[in-house]
């Protein structure tokens, strides 16, 4: 009886052991079963310029979006792009100051992030964030992300000079936990191993653009690795020279995120990633135009 029971109770827990590893594999990645198979450094995300400026108040001329963080990721959006200052001894997400436009902290920020992320368990997310003062990543940016839960989930890379074609597939990601990829663009040396320096693996295009025909060119980029090494993130939004002061134009909004505009411009940048779409397609106005649609394009699954 004992020796049954052991056999039946050995079987059980190897059957159950092997539907938990089953279960474990991702089926569907950022709501694709394509997706799983493929390399991260493969496929265009639509992004969110300035995220946290959100407001619905034209009246807010230092806004870049209609609708917030949460709305954006459920539209499609899987690149945080924001830019982080020093305000009141902490970090907030504020444009170019915290008096012109403040976002909160960059801890709540990350919180209402982790939250979108523990509802929707099979999306890999993307943050690029500036940090222009050089606020220290080890004692100011690791708190927030050890504070808001996100810093378990962020990827570790071998190294830090990834080529496009060395990141692992998606489904790799999701099943190994580790499905949120963190860029900053000055001050990541390295001693928070989560948080990536962004310009040796990727490259972007110039940013403040005022002219609506997207011309591409290499803006801001680091080595060693060749330009075509690089992913790449265009800047797909269109401002306005107001005396001086450059503003995004929500009037444009629908021509800049439509499929041609955003086409043209990714096909105008073919010229220097050896014929590969953009990684990243960063965008004002994420609720406006069909970027995902051109998205959905540039990724093999539509055709027009
Ligand atoms: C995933 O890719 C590998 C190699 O690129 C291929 O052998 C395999 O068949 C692919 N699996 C699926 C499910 O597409
Ligand atoms: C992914 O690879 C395909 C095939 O080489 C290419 O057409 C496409 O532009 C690539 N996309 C990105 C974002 O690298
Ligand atoms: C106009 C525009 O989108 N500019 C942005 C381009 O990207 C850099 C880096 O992420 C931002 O700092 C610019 O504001």
């Amino acid at each position: 009886m004992r020796v049954i029971l052991g056999l039946f109770l050995s079987t059980f827990v190897a059957v159950a052991r092997s539907a938990v590893i089953e279960t474990k594999r991702a089926t569907v990645c950022n709501g694709r079963a394509e997706l799983c198979n493929r390399s991260y450094g493969n496929i265009t995300f639509i992004g969110s310029h300035d995220s946290y400026a959100f407001s619905s108040d034209p009246i807010i001329l230092s806004r870049d979006q209609n609708v917030d963080v949460t709305k954006q990721l459920n539209l499609g959006v899987r690149l945080l792009q924001a830019q982080a200052h020093m305000n009141n001894n902490a970090l907030h997400f504020c444009h170019t100051n915290c008096v012109l436009f403040d976002g909160g902290t960059v801890q709540n920020y990350l919180i209402n992030v982790k939250a979108w992320l523990d509802a929707n368990p099979t999306e890999v997310l993307t943050f690029i964030f500036t940090n222009p003062d050089g606020v220290s990543v080890p004692n100011v940016w690791a708190p927030a992300f050890v504070n808001s839960g996100i810093a378990p989930l962020a990827y570790i890379p071998p190294n830090n000079r990834m080529k496009q074609s060395d990141w692992p597939t998606m489904g790799q990601l999701l099943d190994s936990g580790k499905r949120v990829i963190v860029f900053l663009d000055h001050g990541a040396d390295g001693s928070v191993p989560y948080i990536l320096p962004e310009f040796p693996m990727i490259w972007e295009t110039p940013f403040s653009v005022t002219n609506k025909a997207f011309p591409c060119s290499v803006d801001r980029i680091a080595g060693p690795l060749a330009t075509t090494d690089h992913m790449y993130m265009i800047n797909h939004s269109l401002n306005v020279n107001v005396f001086g002061i450059i503003l995004s134009d929500p009037a444009d909004a629908s021509k800049t995120n439509s499929v041609t505009s955003i086409l043209a411009n990714a096909y105008g940048c073919t010229q220097f990633s050896a014929g590969r779409a953009p990684n990243f397609v960063l965008l004002d106005w994420v609720d406006v135009g069909q970027a995902y649609h051109a998205a959905d394009i540039l990724n093999g699954f539509a055709t027009t």
